[in-house]
C-alpha cells in the first residue's frame, strides 16, 4: 500500500509553505503538546513502543525500546540527556536536511516530547557543519519556540523545564557515529568509544544519554496525536510506519518523499520518480540505503519491499533510505572505488584494521578500476574486507568493507572483464 497525501507527515517536506512558528501551528505542530505530556512518559514510552518506529538513521533499532533504557530515576543528581543526530553525512542521504530547513518545528516539539518521555533535562542537536543555512533555520526555529514558552522553563506550561541546544559540526563523516558524537559534544576529537558501555549508561558527560536521528524525533508528536495504530497500519510486520525516501542517480525525477514503509521498489520509481532513465532495462544497480550498503543489482531490486526485511532478503540494507539509482552508463567499478576513498578518508584512525585496511582496499580498488591487477587479487581484496568487517570499534569499518564485497558479488566478470582487457592491451604495446 502506498501512502495517500492525508497521510503525510512531512507536509511541508518541498518549502511550498514556510517553515516558520506560525505556519507550523496551522500545519498542526504544537498543537496543545501540554496534553501529550500530560499523557505521562511510561504512556508516550508505550505509544513509541506500540508505534513499531525503528530509529531512522540506519540501524533500525525500536525507538520506543531505547527510550526506555533510560533511568526513571536519577542517580546521584546526575541529569539525563537526549541527542539527536543530524550530522546527515551518509553518501545519498539528505532528509534530515529537508526536515530542518522546511518543518524544524516538528524536530523541536519532537524533542520535548521525547526528552520528556525520557526525563532528559536538555537536548543538544548535531548538525553537520556544512548545513550552514538549515542551522540558521534551526537557530532561528528555536528562538521563536523559546520566545512562545514552547521550550525552555516550564516548557508548554507543562511544569516540566527542558532547554534544546544546538551544536553545529566541523565535516567528519565520523561524528554522525553516535559515541564520536558524544565525544565531539564534550569538545574531544570525534572518536568513537567502544560499546557497552551503551550512551543510555554512560552517555554525554558520563551521564544517560539518548541519540536519535531527526527523523525519528520528528515523527513522534504525530505518532502521539495520530495513534500508534495509525503509524503502524503503514508497512509490514517489524518495519511500520511512513519513511522519508531520498531517491537520487539515474531516475527522471530525483526527490525526497514520505511513502509507506515496505512500498516496492518499482512503485517508489514509477510513483515519485518518472521512472528509471532509459528504462528498465537500462537498469544497471541500485545502493538502496546509502552508501554503507551493498548494491542490488538492477533484475533483483524491481519488486522487493523497501524495508529493513525486504532489503535483508537481497544481502543489502535500508540504511537510511538513501536510494542511489545507477544505469547502465555507470562506471560501477570506478563508482565502489570513490567510496572507497571515502571511507579511507573519513576512517578515525583509531583501529588498525580500519585505518590500514581502507586505505589498502581503495589502493586496491583503483587498480582494478584501472585494470592494472592481477585476477587473484580480487580474491584477496575479498578477504580482506573479511578481515575487516566486524573487527573495528565502530561500524565504519563494516561500511568500508560491504560495498566492495556487494561489487565482487555481483559484478566478479566486469572486473575481470578490465584486467583480461588491459593485459591484453599492454602486450599489444609491448609487441
Ligand atoms: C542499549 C543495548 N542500547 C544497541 C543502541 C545503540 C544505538 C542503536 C543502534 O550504527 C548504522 C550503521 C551504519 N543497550 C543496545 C543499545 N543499542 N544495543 O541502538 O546500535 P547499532 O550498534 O546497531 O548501530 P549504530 O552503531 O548506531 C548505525 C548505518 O547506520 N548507516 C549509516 C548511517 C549514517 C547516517 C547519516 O549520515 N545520517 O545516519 C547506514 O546504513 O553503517 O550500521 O543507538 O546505542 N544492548
Ligand atoms: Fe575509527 Fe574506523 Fe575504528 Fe570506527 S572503525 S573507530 S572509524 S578506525
Amino acid at each position: 500500500m502506498s501512502l495517500q497525501d492525508k497521510d503525510r507527515i512531512f507536509t511541508n517536506v518541498y518549502g511550498y509553505q514556510p517553515w516558520n512558528l506560525k505556519a507550523a501551528q496551522a500545519r498542526g505542530d504544537w498543537d496543545n503538546t501540554k496534553a501529550l505530556l500530560e499523557r505521562g512518559q511510561d504512556a508516550i514510552i508505550q505509544e513509541v513502543k506500540d508505534s513499531g518506529l525503528r530509529g531512522r538513521g540506519g540501524a533500525g533499532f525500536p525507538t520506543g525500546m531505547k527510550w526506555s533504557f533510560m533511568p526513571k530515576e536519577s542517580k546521584d543528581g546526575r541529569p539525563s540527556f537526549l541527542v539527536i543526530n543530524a550530522d546527515e553525512s551518509e553518501p545519498g542521504s539528505c532528509k534530515d536536511r529537508e526536515i530542518i530547513r522546511h518543518d524544524p518545528h516538528k524536530l523541536l516539539e519532537g524533542a520535548l516530547v521525547a526528552g520528556f518521555a525520557m526525563r532528559a533535562r536538555a537536548a543538544y542537536i548535531y548538525i553537520r557543519g556544512e548545513y550552514i543555512r538549515e542551522a540558521e533555520t534551526l537557530f532561528a526555529a528555536r528562538d521563536e519556540a523559546y520566545a512562545a514558552g514552547l521550550l525552555g522553563k516550564n516548557a508548554c506550561g507543562s511544569g516540566y523545564d527542558f532547554d534544546v541546544f544546538v551544536h553545529r559540526g566541523a565535516g567528519a563523516y565520523i561524528c554522525g557515529e553516535e559515541t564520536a558524537m558524544i565525544e565531539s559534544l564534550e569538545g574531544k576529537k570525534g572518536q568513537p568509544r567502544l560499546k557497552p558501555p551503551f550512551p543510555a549508561g554512560a552517555g554525554l558527560y558520563g551521564c544517560p544519554t539518548t541519540v536519535n536521528n531527526v527523523e525519528s524525533i520528528a515523527v513522534a508528536p504525530t505518532i502521539l496525536r495520530r495513534g500508534a495504530g495509525w503509524f503502524s497500519s503503514f508497512g509490514n510486520e517489524n518495519n511500520r510506519g511512513t519513511k522519508l525516501f531520498q531517491i537520487s542517480g539515474h531516475v527522471n525525477k530525483p526527490c525526497v518523499v514520505e511513502e509507506a514503509m515496505s512500498i516496492s521498489f518499482e512503485e517508489l520509481i514509477e510513483k515519485h520518480c518518472g521512472g528509471i532513465r532509459g528504462g528498465w532495462d537500462n537498469l544497471l544497480a541500485v545502493i538502496p540505503g546509502g552508501s554503507s550498503v551493498p548494491l542490488v543489482p538492477g533484475e533483483q531490486i524491481r519488486h522487493v519491499a523497501m524495508d529493513f526485511d525486504g532489503l535483508k532478503a537481497v544481502g543489502s540494507g535500508l540504511g537510511t533510505a538513501a536510494v542511489i539509482v545507477m544505469d547502465k552508463s555507470t562506471d560501477i567499478v570506478r563508482a565502489i572505488s570513490r567510496l572507497s576513498y571515502f571511507y579511507k578518508h573519513e576512517s578515525c584512525g583509531q583501529c588498525t584494521p580500519c585505518r590500514e585496511g581502507t586505505g589498502w582496499m581503495w589502493r586496491v580498488m583503483e587498480r582494478l578500476r584501472t585494470g592494472d591487477a592481477d585476477v587473484a587479487e580480487i580474491d584477496m581484496l575479498q578477504e580482506v574486507t573479511k578481515q575487516v568487517e566486524g573487527h573495528t570499534i565502530c561500524a565504519l569499518g563494516d561500511a568500508a568493507a560491504w560495498p566492495i564485497q556487494g561489487l565482487i558479488r555481483h559484478f566478479r566478470p566486469e572486473i575481470e572483464r578490465r584486467i583480461t582487457e588491459r593485459a591484453g592491451d599492454v602486450r599489444e604495446a609491448a609487441e
